[in-house]
Parts: C-alpha cells; structure tokens; sequence
C-alpha cells in the first residue's frame, strides 16, 4: 500500500477536508504492515475503496422559526461502507457540521461498528442547525423537514440512524414520528428511543458505562485497578453523564466535567444528585458548565480545558480534536496513567504520539466509546424481535461486547515490550473484519 499516493489523491478530491483527511491517515499507517501482508488486498485495491464512501446525500432543510421567519440549514447522510450489515451511525446536530466532520465520523464508524461484534456497516449525517437556545416547537419543526428528506435514504434493513452530538432521545422522537407516518410503518428505523416506542434500556448511558468497562480492562490487563483513581472528564453531555456514574460506582473519583464555557474542579467528587445535576443542565440548552460551581459551591476555570489537572484517568468525552500536544504534555507531566476518548477523535496525532511514546495506556475512540452503538444494535435486535430486554440482560451483553472489543485490541495491538497499542489494535481487528466481508462479496 503506498500511504502517501492514497493521500495525495484524497487530498487533491477533497482539499481542506482535514477531519476527514486526519482519521484516514491515522487507520492507514496503522493498518499498513498488516495490509501488505496481503497482497490479495492491494490486488481489490481495499485501502483505495474503503476510504470513499458508498454514497453521499446532501440536502436542504427549511423550517419556520417561532417568529414565523424561514430558517434554512443543510442536511446530511453518508453512507460509507455496508460490507459487513446496514449503514449504522449517528446524527449530528452542531454549527461546525460539514462534510469533512461527518466523513471522518463515518469512516471511525466502519471500524467501530466492526469492533462491536455486530453486523452493523458504518454511515453518518446531521446538520449545521443549531440546537442551542431552541425551543421544542422549533426544534420540532426542524427535525421534522430534515425527516421529510431523509426518510427516502434510511430503513430498518439499509440505514439505522440514531443521535450524537446535539441529537438525543427527544430529537429522536420527533424524527421517528415523522418516519413512521411518511413510511407507514413502525420498525424501529432509528435508534436511542425512548422507552414507549421500541428504545432500549440503557442506550442512554451505554457510550459512558461503555467506555468505562473498557477503562477499567485496561487497567486490570495492566495489573492495576481503576478504584481510588481520579478522573477528568470533559463534556457535560449524554457521554459525560453515562461515564460519571459508571465511573463513581466502580469506586473512582470524577472531579472534573466541562463546557465550552471552561470547565469545573470539584475535589469532593462528582457523584449522586451532582451527576443528576448534569441532565438539567444540559436540559436548559444553554451549553454552559458554570452553574455547576455556584450549585454546589466547586472551583470554575473559565476558557480553558481540564487537561491541565493532575489527575490519574483523562477521558476525553465531548468532541474531537478536543485534547492537544500541549494538553497532553501537561497529563503526562502530571504522571497520567490512562487516557480513553469517549468522544469521537478526541485527541489529535500528535497528543497520541506522545502518549504512546510515554507508554501510557491510550484508548481510542472507536473502542471506547463502542458502547453506544453497540447498544443501538441490542435495540435493533430487540425491534426486530419485538420483544424488550431488561436492563440487567442489556447490560450484560454490553459488558460482553466490551470484553470482546478489548480482546482484540490486545490481539492485534500488543507490541514486542508487552506495551498494548490500542490504536494499532483496534484499527487493525475492525480494517480485517471489513476487508474480508468485501474480499468475499467481490469488487462492488
Ligand atoms: O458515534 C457513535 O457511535 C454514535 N453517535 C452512536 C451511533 C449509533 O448508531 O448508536
């Protein structure tokens, strides 16, 4: 496989989409002593394929806004590659959306969805539309007209959307009724529902308890144990929320959480009614963190992010890109010992180069935080069934899938010191999975 050449020629069809441009590099140059040892797939020219997506549908979305002013945003979805099952992935709703985010968010979910043990294929969409400082109606009223054109693309056996950034369980409702009216059918298209129309339990807090799961493999693989650890997590959001708990119950303690407005220090600890705080805070939809500090008397920093504390477990759980060099200088001075992205491409190259020199246990995104759609497959299963799982069966297969997930990191990703890359590993294990279905279905 010559890296380079891919890249040059990605890089001249899609200049400037550096997200995107970013996440293929980083698969690419793990995956290459692996891929070169079969020749089979440079012959079907493997690489070249799976870095294209399947398809891309872009479309415009006009809504009426509570002052009866017409508000247009752009919608997407890319379906990226459906070897081995149905396009699954996220949307999000952000004003930084484009396509360079959501083709990166795409292409992770090819590997992620891999890893899950789940035969899911990877896809994602959104829009630039803005959920901050909506009301219901308007958020209503959006996501119903981006329904109105998505509906044609998706369906329960082609493409199984759910949330992400800026699209939870009520985003959810609203799109889902408008699929099952426009398509006269109830069949559990979208994922993360809520409870009364085919959501599963605990798909709200799977990305979190998830990647906590994982954490804590990572320390027992390493002959240490994740209790008494403290842990920064940044976000305040559905992922943030899902990791606190999970993370206060395994006997750790989270001090830190964070928002675009800075983030809060609170030495005591996150737990209890401080972590339920976090859902109502997210409900205001203002997007700030400091009401936290006054609430309940915590230290705020305003404008800066928490990677500068000294803590033993950073878990990068907002957005991507959201954990530098600079930051990661300031962990490893500080004797981190574990970095897990619940987030999307949390950190950027240079923060993993870094902390994979310092051998620091470093968990990325597409095994972490696989957790939540994994659990959007247990509700598609369950759809499918039409039955409904309790909490504790749900959990047990997510906890089972994160084993899974963690295995084959180990498999692939353990390097002659005994040092476990889990990035090599779980580029590796997902890229094979895929390779193999498209080797077998012939050149599509
Ligand atoms: O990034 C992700 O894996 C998600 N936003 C969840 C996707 C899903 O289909 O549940």
């Amino acid at each position: 496989m010559n890296i380079e050449k891919i890249m040059q020629s990605l890089e001249a069809k899609h200049p400037g989409e550096n997200e995107y441009l970013q996440a293929v590099r980083e698969v690419l140059m793990t995956i290459e002593k692996e891929y070169n040892s079969h020749p089979e797939f440079e012959k079907a020219k493997i690489a070249e394929r799976l870095v294209e997506p399947d398809r891309i549908f872009t479309f415009k979305v006009p809504w009426v806004d509570d002052r009866g002013d017409v508000q247009l945003n752009l919608g997407y979805r890319i379906q990226f590659n459906n070897a081995i099952g149905p396009y699954k992935g996220g949307l999000r709703f952000h004003p930084s959306v484009n396509l360079s985010i959501l083709k990166f968010l795409g292409f992770e979910q090819i590997f992620k969805n891999a890893l899950t043990t789940l035969p899911m294929g990877g896809a994602k969409g959104g829009s630039d539309f803005n959920p901050k400082g909506k009301s219901d109606a308007e958020v209503m009223r959006f996501c119903q007209a981006f329904m109105l054109e998505l509906w044609r693309y998706i369906g329960p056996e082609t493409d199984i959307p759910a949330g992400d950034i800026g699209v939870g369980g009520r985003e959810i409702g609203f799109m889902y009724g408008m699929y099952r009216k426009l398509a006269r059918e109830n069949t559990g298209v979208l994922t993360g529902k809520n409870m009364e129309f085919g959501g599963s339990l605990i798909r709200p807090e799977a990305t979190g308890f998830g990647g906590l799961y994982f954490v804590k493999q990572m320390f027992e693989t390493a002959g240490m144990y994740i209790k008494d650890k403290t842990i920064a997590i940044s976000g305040f959001g559905n992922v943030a929320w899902g990791a606190a708990i999970k993370a206060t119950e395994m006997g750790a303690k989270v001090v830190s959480i964070s928002g675009p407005d800075g983030y809060i220090y609170d030495e005591n600890g996150i737990s209890g009614e401080k972590i339920e705080y976090m859902l109502e805070l997210r409900a205001t939809c203002n997007d700030i963190v400091s009401p936290y500090a006054e609430k309940f008397g915590a230290v705020f920093v305003p404008n800066r992010r928490p990677w500068e504390l000294k803590v033993d477990i950073a878990l990068p759980s907002a957005t991507q890109n959201e954990l530098n060099e600079e930051d990661a200088k300031h962990l490893i001075e500080n004797g981190v010992l574990c970095v897990g992205e619940i987030s999307n491409m949390g950190c950027t190259p240079e923060a993993i180069e870094l902390f994979l020199k310092h051998k620091i246990m470093y968990g990325p995104g597409k095994a972490v935080n696989a957790g939540g759609v994994a659990t959007s497959g247990l509700e598609m299963s369950q759809n499918a069934m039409h039955l409904s799982w309790t909490s504790t069966e749900v959990d047990a297969k997510l906890h089972q899938i994160m084993s899974e997930i963690h295995s084959q990191c180990v498999k692939y990703g353990r390097e002659s010191d005994g040092y476990i890359n889990y990035m090599k590993g779980a580029n590796i294990a997902g890229f094979l999975k895929v390779a193999k279905a498209m080797m077998a279905q012939g050149v599509l």
